[in-house]
């Protein structure tokens, strides 16, 4: 980039773009929403880059829903959405991956019209080896308004979505969100505190570049997953996609790099194990929303993530993210076992 074409290119705020590119539906509630998540965002990423100095490392010594043991930073995290959010008017309940159950509204405050489902810092036990971590979120509409939130109000699919993005927590902080209109990312600037568009229109490109998988569990997988896998690895008839394996075990940071260099994360059913890890309501669903957003597609192997409707809040499903016919390729060998 030439001096001057990095003096002409236009400077704009987080705060300005959501603004200028709020749906027709949304009012002032929605838009400050997103706001209060990039708010959120800030002070999560505050906390992140000094995590090994503010002795917030290791863990608070009790666990989570998900049996994992909370670390310090994950419970800020959780603490710090739901306070920016709850008295705001904006939602009329929340649903978090620390809580077993709903996070309702106090009383005292009025309810809002959206749902904000998140999981306030995905790949936790990365923490203390100082590997990338993320933060995910999707808006839904309350079902019924006329009630206080209800876990009926987060039990939804994906295509009802309304908005989804994510944080990631890295060698930059970046927030990537989608209101329906495309993706876009925007890169913090730590020294004026602001969220400035980085990556307008995000798409994933071609040919792709990544797969994301742990090969550790490789003999747990069907058969289909497992020739998928194979295919990947140039295991036949020389069709294969020839892409390098990326593997960070953090699911922000496979899924951001996948999504901007183009490839395919999957994390599939096992044995013991047909729902998989990945959670279908904060994670599997608003990457999902994301990934379609981006020209790309998400699966359980079988069918369209944002198709699925939670029975519970902490649902699992197995996922396989990214170049729609890398995903679609997945499906073919999963179908033919
Ligand atoms: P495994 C982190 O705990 C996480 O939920 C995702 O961020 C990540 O993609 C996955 O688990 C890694 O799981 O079993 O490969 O260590």
């Amino acid at each position: 980039m030439t001096n001057d074409m990095k003096f002409t290119r236009k400077i704009v705020t987080i705060e300005r773009f959501i603004l200028e590119h709020q749906p027709d539906y949304a009012r002032g509630d929605f838009t400050n929403l997103l706001y209060d998540i990039a708010m959120a965002a800030k002070m999560i990423a505050n906390k992140t880059t000094r995590a090994g100095l503010a002795d917030i490392l290791g863990s608070v010594g009790n666990t989570n829903v998900q049996g994992e043991e909370q670390q310090r930073l994950d419970v800020y995290a959780d603490k710090t959405i739901y306070r920016l959010v709850d008295h705001t008017n904006r939602v009329c309940v929340m649903a978090s991956e620390e809580h077993e159950d709903i996070l309702e509204i106090p009383p005292e405050f009025q309810k809002g019209r959206y749902v904000l489902v998140y999981d306030p810092l995905d790949g936790s036990s990365n923490i203390d080896v100082n590997i990338s971590i993320g933060t995910i979120f999707g808006v839904f509409k309350c079902v019924d308004w006329a009630r206080r939130g209800r876990v009926e109000d987060c039990l939804q699919a994906g295509n009802q979505l309304l908005a989804a993005g994510y944080v990631l927590y890295g060698s930059s902080t970046m927030l990537v969100y989608s209101t329906g209109q495309g993706v876009h990312g925007f890169t913090l600037d730590p020294h004026i505190g602001e969220f400035l568009l980085s990556h307008p229109n995000i798409r994933f490109p071609e040919p792709p570049q990544y797969y994301s998988v742990n090969h550790g569990n490789f003999s747990k997988w069907s058969g289909g997953t497992q020739d998928f896998v194979r295919w990947l690895h140039g295991g036949y008839g020389g069709d294969d996609p020839q892409l390098s394996e990326r593997y960070i075990g953090s699911l922000v940071a496979d899924f951001h790099r996948n999504l901007l260099r183009g490839g395919v994360f999957l994390y599939p059913g096992e044995e013991n194990k047909p729902e998989g890890k990945i959670r279908l309501l904060y994670e599997a669903a608003p990457l999902a929303f994301l990934a379609q957003q981006a020209g790309g597609f998400a699966s359980n192997g079988t069918e369209n993530v944002m198709d699925i409707t939670p029975q519970n809040l902490h649902q699992r499903t197995p996922i396989i993210v990214g170049n729609r016919w890398l995903v679609q390729k997945a499906e073919e060998f999963i179908r033919q076992t």
